[in-house]
């Protein structure tokens, strides 16, 4: 809107909407949807991510942040983008104009499903926050051919299909060839007397060659930049190796999420992913740096990695290697700088969880890291036996390499300044439980930062009609500073906002009850109680537990006439691991039992189960503004947080919950009627 108040359409936009949409047909909407993003994604694009940032580092004495994760759980970004660009009501104009509705372009896109669940879509949540609020940070990741397995429900069993989201390629993504680094892998280190440096002999080389997605923030000039790497063949091809199997060999590296890790070829691939994107992604941070500083001297003044999880710890070896072997820096001063640049993200305590790394395979795929992680190790040590008067059992406790084993999260601790749970009973459990010895030798390093999501896609974007209610309810500040949320406070007991409310609820309950009769054929009633528990399957998530209580509901109704409920829609969605046998019982447990039940006429107008296939972050969007109950039920002490918690409770469920993750911090905050706590109170 120009200065004497009236909107000037941005040019391009204009330009664009008459040149490419008077000839568009429908069946064309595809072609259209790519220009758009082509446009949009090249424009912003050239909005400035990797110069913008070079000018925000000269500049400023901001640090960059760079996020270090193997997941992004990013889902479609066309109206995140357009959303947070504020050109999505004129693009819908625009389109209308022409006959196109958007919602169908919307459909057209893929998910990015570059992630399992939780840790992956906290990266992607992080990644939307950080750029709204105009941090210069930067996502490190792999550029995955295939995201997480699309889940069919076939006979009531999960069945797992390939995720090809790059089928009509990814719009958003730039190729940066001139970026490319070459990754070593299996060679031989020997050292050269004369020029008394390592060398890497017989090393096969892979290229990794970056591909940039734009982040775009909300109201904001800064656009963040998440950078996939593409693993390719390197010039340098390994002379004792068949090219084809050299090529199949770099393609296995990023063809899949999670390798088959049954397998020792499938654990070292996994290996293999997570040296393959944390040294490539150092070098392009070491590079930028230079470019803006004369040394490296500054670099953890300048630079913070943040480690999501375990995955990403060989950052800690590689940057000491890079460091010492490449800028000839001493050893103390190396590590100075790297434990200092580096934090660590503890996710879980799930025992199957922890990483450890076989020596002898991170031996013959990494000899240089091997040895440096040993002497890390060495040092580790004495520092131990310093701090600790020589107490040996906990030495043996916290050694990083130890019964041929290397403990990736005691190298993650050692080498970060911060680690960080994410709720404060899981940073707790971890400080006085599970990381009670570290606690002790680095006492002022743990800390807790509580899980978030981006109210920007979890509530005013996937919830537009809650979105309007808030609009003219509290006004609209609230987009930029959620906290102004609270102002809603004031109106708990205003009966026409309550009214309101109702209604919105019942057109999103509308919205996913069409979704569930088209997809699954099933009817629901709207005026039915929307029970809702979407995660991934595991026994501490205790989706068992919920199945038994419906059957129990269902089973007391037969017996019992005068037994009736208030009508209730139980609806699941979970995906399991493909080599979970339990988890893939209790998915065919719920679909069996949603047979019975839909299907019964005594019990059916009182009863219904419904099980949402393929799970994941385009459908949470519609399942999360239904929901009237949210089942948020795990083993208390398993959940380290919890998201997918939030996100209902954002869009005006009540929980039902136990005292686990951040559901403890939830309940002091919107109090008893907001959330109904059951089970153990302590640990
Ligand atoms: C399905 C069970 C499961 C548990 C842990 C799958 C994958 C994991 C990862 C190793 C770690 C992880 O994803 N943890 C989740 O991280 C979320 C973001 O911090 C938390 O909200 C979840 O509680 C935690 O399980």
């Amino acid at each position: 809107v120009n200065e004497n108040g009236t909107q000037q359409v941005l040019p391009e936009v204009n330009e664009f909407k008459i040149q490419e949409y008077d000839l568009l047909h429908i069946s064309e909407a595809g072609k259209a949807l790519e220009k758009i993003r082509n446009r949009m994604g090249n424009a912003i694009y050239e909005l400035g991510s990797w110069p913008m940032f070079e000018i925000a580092v000269s500049h400023t004495d901001k640090e960059s942040i760079l996020h270090f994760s193997m997941e992004f759980l990013i889902g479609r970004l066309l109206v995140n983008n357009m959303m947070n660009l504020g050109i999505y009501e004129i693009a819908k104009d625009g389109l209308e104009d022409y006959g196109i509705n958007i919602h169908d372009l919307e459909e057209l896109e893929s998910d990015a499903g570059l992630g399992n669940g939780g840790l992956g879509r906290l990266a992607a949540c992080f990644m939307d926050s950080l750029a709204s609020l105009s941090y210069p940070a930067f996502g490190n990741t792999i550029r995955y051919e295939y995201g997480l397995f699309k889940q069919k429900i076939e006979n009531g069993y999960q069945v797992e299909v390939p995720d090809q989201w790059l089928r009509l390629g990814n719009m958003w993504e730039v190729r940066k060839p001139k970026h490319a680094v070459d990754v070593k892998f299996w060679c031989r280190v020997v050292w050269n007397e004369e020029t008394g440096k390592w060398e890497h002999v017989d090393a096969e080389c892979v290229r990794a060659v970056p591909y940039d997605m734009p982040i775009v923030g909300n109201d904001t000039t800064v656009t963040n930049t998440l950078r996939l790497w593409h693993a390719e063949p390197s010039e340098e091809i390994p002379s004792n190796k068949d090219f084809r199997q050299y090529a199949q060999e770099v393609r296995d590296i990023c063809q899949t999420l999670y390798p088959d890790d049954s397998t020792l070829a499938g654990r070292t691939l996994r290996l293999k992913q997570q040296y393959f994107f944390v040294s490539a992604g150092i070098r392009a941070i070491i590079k930028n740096h230079l470019r803006v500083y004369p040394s490296l001297s500054n670099f953890h003044e300048k630079n913070v990695i943040q480690l999501n999880d375990t995955h990403p710890v060989l950052a800690i070896p590689e940057l000491m290697r890079i460091l010492v072997d490449e800028y000839d820096m001493e050893w103390d001063e190396a590590w100075h700088i790297t434990s200092h640049t580096c934090a660590y993200t503890n996710h879980t305590i799930l025992a199957e969880a922890l990483e450890k790394w076989p020596v002898s395979t991170m031996e013959s795929l990494l000899p240089r890291i091997y040895q440096i992680i040993e002497e890390i190790n060495r040092r580790f040590i004495g520092y131990v036996k310093q701090v600790s008067d020589h107490d040996d059992d906990l030495l043996n406790r916290v050694m990083i390499i130890k019964d041929g084993q290397v403990y990736m999260a005691h190298l993650a601790i050692a080498g970060s300044f911060s680690v960080n749970g994410v709720a404060r009973l899981h940073s707790q459990i971890l400080k006085e439980q599970e990381m009670k010895d570290f606690n002790f030798l680095y006492p002022n390093k743990f800390n807790n930062k509580t899980n978030g999501i981006t109210h920007r896609r979890w509530l005013a974007y996937s919830n537009p009609e809650l979105s309007a209610l808030l609009n003219e309810t509290i006004g609209t500040d609230w987009l930029k500073h959620p906290e102004q949320l609270e102002k809603l406070m004031e109106y708990v007991d205003d009966s026409i906002v309550q009214g309101k409310f109702y209604n919105v609820k019942q057109q999103r309950k509308q919205v996913l009850a069409d979704y569930i009769y088209k997809h699954n054929g099933i009817r629901i009633d709207t005026n039915s109680i929307f029970d809702i528990q979407v995660k991934r399957l595991h026994a501490y998530k205790r989706q068992l537990l919920n199945i038994m209580h419906v059957i129990y509901l269902y089973q007391e109704m037969k017996v019992n006439p005068e037994f009736r409920i208030y009508p209730r829609t139980f609806i699941f969605g979970a995906k399991a691991a493909p080599a979970y046998y339990f988890a893939k019982k209790v998915i065919k447990l719920i679909n069996s039992v949603a047979d019975i039940v839909n299907n019964d006429p005594e019990t059916s107008d009182y009863l219904k189960v419904v099980f949402i296939e393929n799970y994941g972050v385009t459908i949470a969007e519609k399942i999360m503004p239904a929901a009237d109950v949210s089942e948020q039920i795990s083993t208390a002490g398993k959940e380290a947080s919890g998201t997918g918690n939030m996100k209902f409770m954002m869009n005006g469920a009540v929980t039902i919950g136990t005292l686990d993750g951040a559901n403890v911090e939830m309940a002091e905050r919107v109090g008893d009627d907001n959330i109904i706590i059951f089970g153990l109170k302590d640990n």
